[in-house]
């Protein structure tokens, strides 16, 4: 079977719940829906952006359990199960196939100790034997050694089949494209270049700002993919300008308030990250109208 399952625009999908340790499962259930209206291809759960390592074990079970009922065979589910516990990790990597997610996802385990390659690979490796699902890797700042070597060793372990590639390195992620034959799943991570990935041969994207704009960002793989190269670069710019605005409010939260917007309750953010002042909130939502983001992203 090759190794490139996860193909087209995957949100990391942002995670509704209240600080006492309440799932909003109806919120998340209505964003996962808009975004299969804009073409997701599934979701990327518990990462970063759904605050996976800052919330509880529970909570995140119970966060899997929804969006594998609710997605009903739509789409593939990725389940980040990275914890600073590595005995919490394992544990949501058996929960991830009991309840049917298709893959598992790790950030590396160097939350806190930093770890070398040798313990890097055997932490895949258990993961991948927990979860007995295929496995997407991550490369990303967190690593301390050459990300092309670390995934050369990687995809050689049964049952990892990628990476989720979150620099800005493109020469690097090209190297490792080149990995295996080719057959290797390599995701894009920064969505303000994910025309940058595609051009070095990334399979897709997984990304937070897709929550608000997937639909621009199916347009633009697709532009890409039909050799629209001028429309794709406009596409990119066009996003760009939202997502550098997002940013600067931290994305996951102005995601969750400009979806409240729209009707789903936005929830807490993970304690301690504050809310929204008003005048953020208004700021947000100025900024946003300046660039055009409510009339032409987020159909
Ligand atoms: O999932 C995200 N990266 C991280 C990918 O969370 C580290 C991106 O979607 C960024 O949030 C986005 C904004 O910088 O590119």
């Amino acid at each position: 079977m090759s190794n490139t399952l996860v193909q087209g625009i995957m949100p990391a999908l942002v995670s509704h719940f209240k600080n006492d340790g309440t799932v909003l499962k109806e919120s998340i259930k209505a964003n996962m829906d808009r975004n299969f209206s804009q073409g997701a291809c599934g979701f990327y759960i518990c990462g970063s952006t759904g605050e996976g390592p800052v919330i509880t074990t529970q909570m995140r079970k119970e966060i899997a359990e929804t969006v594998v009922e609710h997605n009903n065979g739509r789409g593939l589910i990725v389940n980040h199960i990275g914890a600073a516990a590595t005995m919490d990790a394992f544990e949501l990597a058996r929960h991830a196939k009991e309840c049917g997610c298709d893959a598992v996802s790790s950030v590396v385990p160097n939350f806190y100790f930093k770890h070398n390659d040798d313990e890097i690979i055997d932490y895949y490796k258990r993961i991948a034997e927990e979860s007995e699902l295929p496995v997407i890797a991550y490369v990303q700042n967190l690593l301390t050694s050459d990300s092309v070597n670390l995934m050369k060793r990687l995809i050689e372990v049964d049952g990892v089949i990628g990476c989720k590639f979150t620099l800005t390195d493109f020469y690097s992620m090209r190297r490792i494209k080149e990995l295996n034959g080719g057959d290797i799943n390599v995701i894009n991570g920064p969505d303000e270049m994910l025309i940058c990935g595609l051009s070095m041969g990334a399979d897709a994207g997984i990304g937070s700002t897709y929550n608000l704009m997937c639909a621009e960002y199916v347009k633009l793989r697709n532009q890409f993919l039909n050799g629209d190269i001028e429309g794709a670069r406009q596409t990119q710019y066009k996003v760009n300008k939202v997502t550098e605005i997002l940013i600067k409010y931290s994305v996951s939260r102005a995601v969750k308030y400009i979806l409240s917007l729209d009707g789903i309750e936005a929830g807490d953010m993970a304690y301690p990250m504050a809310p929204l002042t008003d005048e953020q909130k208004t700021m947000l939502v100025k900024e946003l109208t300046d660039v055009g983001f409510f009339d032409k992203y987020n159909k």
